[in-house]
């Protein structure tokens, strides 16, 4: 996660401080406006989609393994970012992780409650761009099932909860002050769906870093404070009671002129739809 935090995070501020001439540590007061505040702690039963992707061999035992969220959007189909299956996370392909698991059902990351369920496959998406972080999906087919109170519905593009002003809410385990300081228990935050204008400006074109309207979709608060971090990758962005994002990038944390980036789950769904299964199991449907 760390260089995937340096890559995704440091060049689109390099961009902008080439592009405005101010200089990068002027431009970027990290003490004043990395940290995430607003957040909240919530039960995982609120938000029973909401599981930790796991590897104790990676990662190490201090948080269960912990690098990264996901979604349950099928009984053994898990949605997270195409980015957390990257070898700049992982060390290694997802295949050669012996121990990847989905923690699902667990609020505390050291309590024993809830599943522990090994991955069987993992598909990245095809269309996954990791120079410009497109399409950042991927799909976990789990070992067991999950029980069917743990699925959430993904929203198909047009759907009401797309539209920008709409109340979100996004949930994980990730960095709280934008200082490696890593939730063990789950914690959530409020937000608001912001229009693509707001993120196009915010993420000019460059060759990395840029939004792309068709697959990412923009949230945060005007005044910046509510958004996710690093560690929440992969992980739920709701809306009207259904998913609508997953978490992916951004410039910083809770940066009033930086807002998240999340995944357009609209384009999952329209993938599914064109592969008829392929691309996409079956049980996700
Ligand atoms: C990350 O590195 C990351 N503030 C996730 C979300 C955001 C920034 C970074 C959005 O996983």
């Amino acid at each position: 996660m760390r260089r995937f935090f340096v890559r995704a995070l440091v060049r689109p501020l390099a961009l902008a401080a080439a592009a405005t001439g101010i200089p990068l540590l002027y431009a970027t007061p990290v003490a004043a406006d990395s940290v995430v505040i607003g957040s909240f702690p919530i039960d995982v039963s609120a938000s029973p989609w909401t599981v930790a992707l796991s590897s104790r061999d990676r990662f190490g035992g201090t948080r269960a393994g912990q690098f990264c969220g996901g979604v349950v959007i099928g009984r053994t189909t898990v949605l997270t970012a195409a980015h957390c299956m990257g070898e700049d996370v992982l060390g290694v392909s997802p295949q050669r992780v012996g121990d990847l698991k989905v923690i699902a059902n667990r609020t505390d990351l050291l309590s024993r409650g809830g599943q522990e369920i090994p991955v069987r496959a993992v598909r990245v998406s095809p269309d996954y761009d990791s120079r410009t972080n497109a399409e950042d999906y991927a799909l976990l087919t789990l070992a067991e099932p999950l029980p069917q109170s743990s699925v959430i519905e993904m929203a198909a593009a047009g759907d009401p909860a797309y539209r920008p002003g709409t109340g979100a809410m996004v949930s994980g385990w990730g960095d709280l002050t934008g200082g490696g300081d890593y939730a063990r228990s789950l914690r959530a935050t409020r937000l608001h769906v912001l229009s693509d204008a707001r993120c196009e400006k915010a993420y000019p074109n460059g060759a990395e870093g840029a939004y792309l309207a068709r697959s990412m979709l923009c949230a945060g608060e005007p005044a910046g404070g509510h958004d996710a971090c690093q560690g929440d990758s992969g992980g739920p962005l709701v809306a009207q009671g259904k998913l609508i994002g997953l978490v992916s990038w951004g410039s910083g944390c809770g940066r009033a002129q930086n807002p998240g980036v999340y995944t357009r789950v609209s384009e999952v769904v329209r993938a599914r739809e064109r592969s008829a299964g392929a691309a996409v199991p079956r049980d996700a449907r």
